[in-house]
């Protein structure tokens, strides 16, 4: 790829000679930009639209990592590489702040689960950080991007949506948004789980799809979690429930087939499983008792945000042909409906 000349610029400003790198996008994730820099690196482009404050992602990860030498300081805790300025952030001339990640040789990541052993370990490595993380003080990370997963706020959104979409989007979408309509009780039971204080506020990750956990190539091993964006104040739920939405069908959430979503019990319960080898004990029984609500609550909140953002006019997840948003809606639709006649 011809090196842009931003990433010239960024690739400088952390003391790094571009011409000794081949620079690649890849193709993860909806919302920032990732290249791998050969040899060696990734390097990120955040989204200055998503994240308004860019400083917090940063201030967040050093209390996290801080915390962790201390009391965990054998667990691999992904870390930006700082620039020759001291900071881990560069910005650019457009003001997009980047990032400069290690690359791990030998690693892969996956967009499907395939196996048990795979959903097994991949939780336990989500619950793993949050265990390592338990004792640390929440109050000392902010939110990165305010009330993300307050199901509240998205139905809201969602609803603000609504009234300002085009008639033809709106057309186009109809059944779907009775639909989402039609579930709004899980935004009940969500508000009344936080307002009776049932859940605690812990250290969560916040977006715990499949690939965003670093495997040893070859092998169900996990070497590291990785997208620390949304490292903030959250609840277990939305770990779990992200877990369930992403593990548990062989399908993504590209898929259009929707008969290709299915759940498999099998991986559900790897899941849970692994989840629960590291935070069983950090849990109240009353959140486990809250378990079986996760999958069906985040299903429901990422599927209201991608119809949100079609009835927007797709502002906010990259997309790659026109009303993928709402094909992504109604895949997750699909899936919710697996999930809640099996509740
Ligand atoms: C976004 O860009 P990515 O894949 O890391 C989104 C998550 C959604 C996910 C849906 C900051 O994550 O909340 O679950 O897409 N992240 C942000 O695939 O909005
Ligand atoms: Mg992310």
């Amino acid at each position: 790829m011809e090196l842009s000349n931003a990433i010239i610029f960024v690739l400088q400003a952390y003391g790094l000679n571009p011409s000794e790198f081949s620079v690649e996008r890849i193709d993860s994730g909806h919302i920032n930009y990732t290249y791998k820099v050969e040899p060696g690196y990734i390097l990120q482009r955040i989204n200055k639209n998503v994240f308004l404050r860019p400083q917090v992602l940063s201030q967040n990860l050093k209390v996290a990592s801080s915390y962790l030498k201390q009391n965990a300081p054998d667990y691999l805790f992904l870390h930006a590489i700082n620039a020759t300025s001291g900071e881990d952030l560069v910005f650019d001339k457009e003001g997009y702040p980047w990032r400069l990640f290690p690359y791990f040789k030998n690693t892969i990541t996956i967009n499907e689960v395939d196996t048990p052993q795979q959903a097994y370990s991949a939780a336990r490595a989500f619950g793993l950080l949050s265990r390592h993380l338990s004792g640390c003080d929440v109050s000392k990370l902010e939110e990165t991007i305010p009330r993300f997963h307050d199901l509240s706020l998205r139905y809201q959104q969602f609803k603000e949506s609504l009234s300002k979409a085009s008639d033809e989007r709106k057309h186009l979408a109809h059944d779907l948004i009775d639909k989402y309509v039609h579930y709004d009780y899980l935004v009940n039971r969500y508000q009344s789980l936080v307002h009776g204080n049932r859940m605690h506020l812990r250290i969560t990750h916040n977006d715990t799809k499949i690939n965003n956990v670093l495997f040893e190539r070859g092998t169900d091993k996990v070497v590291c979690v990785i997208d620390l964006d949304t490292l903030m104040p959250g609840y277990f739920l939305y770990d779990l429930g992200d877990m369930i939405r992403t593990f548990v069908s062989p399908a993504s959430e590209e898929e259009t087939e929707f008969s290709k979503i299915k759940i498999r019990k099998e991986i559900y319960q790897a899941i849970i499983d692994g989840y629960l080898s590291e935070m069983d004990s950090i849990l109240t029984i009353e959140e486990k008792l809250l378990i079986p609500l996760a999958g069906s609550i985040m299903t429901y909140m990422i599927g209201l945000r991608f119809l949100t953002d079609f009835l927007n006019g797709d502002t906010y997840y990259q997309t790659s042909y026109l009303h993928q948003n709402m094909n992504r809606a109604a895949n997750q639709l699909y899936l919710l409906e697996l999930l809640e006649s099996q509740a």
